[in-house]
């Protein structure tokens, strides 16, 4: 589980990662002048703001009403004019800037490699000179909030002589590094505000060197003074990064973390930080199979998979990374990670690195409850507790509706209307999409305590709106709108092209899981009959699921033409992935008429962008199809992937990482159906393997083996005492510790038994 190259990284695609949730860089790895580009995730333009448009309400119905007429044209252009946000744009997230080590090597260094190693977090890069050898180790440390550079070399200078490190700071937008005293590189800045220049956030970058035998000089200089580090043997270099966000003062912050890191030896630091992400990172092991093509760099392995080539190695590896990607993004008490997860360069991001709540910001959480990484899924929770306040005064002022609500973007200054254009922001959905995040972290732990504090508040509150907010059809229905089937568009039989609509498929099957979901989580904490009786109520008003002309699953309240029918959002499959409401067993009509959708997006070139295609692979394996999962998975990797493993949109977009990752999980396991499905679409292209650690819905743990195709054995460990239900091609024995363990066969062919928490239960192939 190395990322390794035989190069420095010529480019920002071929640098590798490290982060330790909150801060963290792109590390470069040339031998003779590194080069680490810096993020530190509260580092966004822009400030807090009011945003809501005070002639929303007042045209809310008339817009509707021209909806529901088919004048979309004219329902558009008034939904343009008055119900976006004032202003309508958010503001990016930066980056921190650049730290350069100019080694003083010159051009002549041989036995060059550098690697990531996924199971450790620390990037590393080693080379010679003069035979000499030296090994530069990065790493961002969560317990330290601190990055390490630790330079070694394993021979002496001359006698009397010194090596010579010369250290930089700068930042995009002029900033520079300037030596303090204390020999400390500090740079401070502040990022744009819109309003006035002076509430925007301000940051600072510190670092300071810890030569372990040569002492630290500074050399001023315009472009930014320098930190020249004479040493001998080995030198750490620190590297501490903040901002004001919320309140903090980041030069008190970075003091003390540099006080504290410099005070303790390299050696504990690092077997400190290596301790804290193994703890996280080694929940998980996976095997499968394969060639072992371990000694292939990297790049090589992407180019081949390029040409077509199998790599289940690659593979293994690609699911990994994304697990480690998660640990060094989001880690609680953070942010969740943005659409570039922390790693943004420059000061105007692709799409503002932003929060995209209509697809991007949801996937990049799809692994973390099954891939057993449940804490880093927490700031996505916290983020969404924030969206509340500003999202009450967003359904007040813009749908004069109780509640809260998002849509389809936020920042981390509460917005919360709709950003750019009707186009792409009239989607009111954003924050009940991220709500279905919080009943999963339940299903997943059957957590009481975190479901009765936690998220059921949250998701009560976002129905709250919608009970408000729904509007009655002229069918008798009750729908969402204006909004759209993200972000594509239709044409009406009178010929109109549009986005914006009246009751979109996604939108009533995500109000449909949420009010399921609240609908429950009152039931099991016993609280708000009443309101839960009329959340029932409006269930049974909701549309059904329509199946259209082409058997398809219907986009729109009405069976629309589509202009773009290979459009790389996929909405109506929600019930699909990541709803529940759609599996082949339970509803073969639906599931047969998903795959119909499928088939009709990708006859027309669908699935071309990296989160696109990452999603056709878990539709695929919800569908059960293990070849068609294999396929698009190959070609995520194949077209959607740069030299470094990150996901390619393009640009770089860390959601197809993500659900690539999830789409791995979901070929190996599924627990979505009330029952543990073990190899649910397991490809021929891995007939044999291992997976250990996975999670299911109510508690469990699983692991699985595999050979020519078939599951040999798997470990169910519960965490809680209830009834497990398994689905499997085989027929299975269940013991306890060796021992039988009393199970019956469903109708159905589940294989039932009564699960006790903390017990492991192991589960044979029988014949
Ligand atoms: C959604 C997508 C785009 C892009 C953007 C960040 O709006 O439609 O393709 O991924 O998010």
């Amino acid at each position: 589980m190395k990322l390794w190259f035989r190069r420095p990284a010529g480019t920002w695609e071929h640098a590798l990662p490290i982060g330790c949730g909150r801060l963290g860089a792109m590390v470069h790895g040339d031998p003779s002048a590194e080069h680490l580009q810096l993020n530190e995730e509260t580092l966004w333009a822009g400030e807090p703001r009011e945003v809501n448009n005070p002639r929303a309400l007042g045209s809310l119905a008339r817009v509707r009403a021209l909806l529901f007429e088919g004048r979309v044209a004219e329902a558009t252009e008034l939904a343009n004019a008055d119900l976006l946000g004032e202003p309508c744009k958010i503001r990016p997230y930066q980056t921190l800037g650049d730290v350069t080590l100019d080694m003083g090597h010159g051009p002549n260094t041989t036995a060059y490699r550098r690697d990531l190693d996924l199971d450790s977090a620390i990037a590393t890069v080693t080379y010679e000179v003069d035979g000499a050898r030296y090994v530069r180790e990065t790493f961002a440390s969560h317990p330290a909030q601190a990055i390490f550079v630790r330079v070694t070399c394993d021979r002496n200078p001359a006698d009397g002589e010194c090596r010579r490190i010369a250290i930089g700071l700068s930042g995009d937008g002029g900033f520079v590094g300037r030596a303090d005293d204390s020999r400390t590189l500090i740079m401070t800045g502040r990022a744009e505000a819109e309003t006035d220049a002076g509430v925007g956030v301000t940051f600072e970058a510190a670092i300071a060197p810890c030569p372990d035998d040569g002492d630290v000089t500074a050399v001023p200089r315009e472009d930014g003074d320098r930190l020249v580090v004479a040493w001998r043997r080995s030198v750490t270099i620190v590297i501490a990064g903040a901002t004001s966000y919320g309140g903090a003062d980041a030069r008190v912050a970075n003091d003390e973390t540099l006080t504290v890191a410099c005070s303790r030896p390299y050696c504990e630091q690092r077997a400190e930080h290596v301790e804290d992400h193994r703890r996280l990172y080694r929940r998980v092991t996976l095997d499968l199979g394969g060639d072992d093509l371990s000694a292939t760099p990297t790049d090589e392995r992407v180019a081949r998979v390029r040409h077509g080539a199998d790599d289940a190695g690659l593979v293994a590896e690609y699911f990994q990374f994304g697990r480690y990607l998660l640990i060094a993004s989001s880690r609680p008490g953070g942010l969740p990670a943005n659409l570039q997860g922390i790693w943004a360069e420059g000061l105007d991001p692709p799409w503002q690195s932003d929060f995209h709540l209509n697809i991007n910001l949801q996937m990049n959480y799809w692994p973390a409850e099954t891939a057993n990484l449940a804490e880093c899924h927490l700031p996505l929770f916290d983020l969404l507790d924030s969206l509340r306040e500003p999202g009450r005064e967003t359904a007040r002022v813009h749908y004069g509706a109780g509640g809260f609500v998002a849509h389809h973007v936020t920042d981390v200054w509460g917005f919360t209307v709709p950003a750019d254009a009707a186009h792409w922001g009239l989607w009111p959905m954003g924050a009940a999409w991220t709500c279905l995040h919080l009943w999963e972290h339940y299903a997943f732990s059957l957590d009481e305590a975190f479901l009765a504090e936690t998220a059921y508040p949250i998701i009560r509150e976002a129905c709250e709106f919608f009970l408000d907010y729904l509007v009655e059809a002229p069918d008798g229905t009750l729908v969402t709108g204006p909004s759209m089937s993200p972000e594509n568009s239709y044409t009406t039989e009178g010929g109109e092209t549009g986005v914006t609509c009246m009751g979109p498929s996604m939108d009533t099957q995500i109000v449909r899981d949420l009010f399921r979901r609240c609908i429950a989580a009152s039931g099991i904490l016993a609280r708000d009959d009443a309101f839960a009786r009329r959340l029932r109520e409006t269930v049974g008003r909701l549309p059904e699921t329509k199946i259209g002309k082409h058997g398809q699953i219907q986009e729109w309240a009405e069976d629309y033409d589509e202009p773009e029918p290979g459009h790389r959002h996929m909405s109506h499959l929600f019930a699909l992935h990541p709803g529940d409401e759609i599996t082949p067993r339970g509803t073969p009509e639906l599931a047969a008429a998903a795959r119909r959708v499928l088939d009709r997006r990708l006859e027309h070139g669908g699935g071309h962008t990296g989160w696109s295609r990452a999603w056709i692979v878990n539709f695929f394996a919800r569908l059960g199809d293990g070849k068609a999962a294999y396929e698009h998975l190959h070609a995520l990797l194949a077209h959607s992937t740069n030299p470094n493993l990150l996901d390619t949109h393009p640009p770089f977009q860390i959601d197809g990482n993500f659900g690539g990752t999830a789409g791995v999980a979901e070929m190996l396991l599924q627990s979505h159906a009330g029952e543990v499905h073990l190899l649910p679409a397991l490809p021929d292209a891995w007939p044999t393997g291992r997976v250990g650690g996975l999670r299911a819905r109510g508690g469990f743990e699983v692991d699985i083996a595999w050979a020519e195709g078939v599951l040999t054995e798997a470990t169910v460990r519960a965490t809680r005492g209830v009834e497990c239900r398994v689905r499997s091609d085989a027929e299975l024995r269940v013991t306890l510790n060796g021992a039988p363990v009393e199970q019956s066969r469903a109708d159905d062919g589940a294989t039932v038994f009564q699960a006790r928490a903390s017990h492991a239960y192991r589960l044979r192939r029988v014949g």
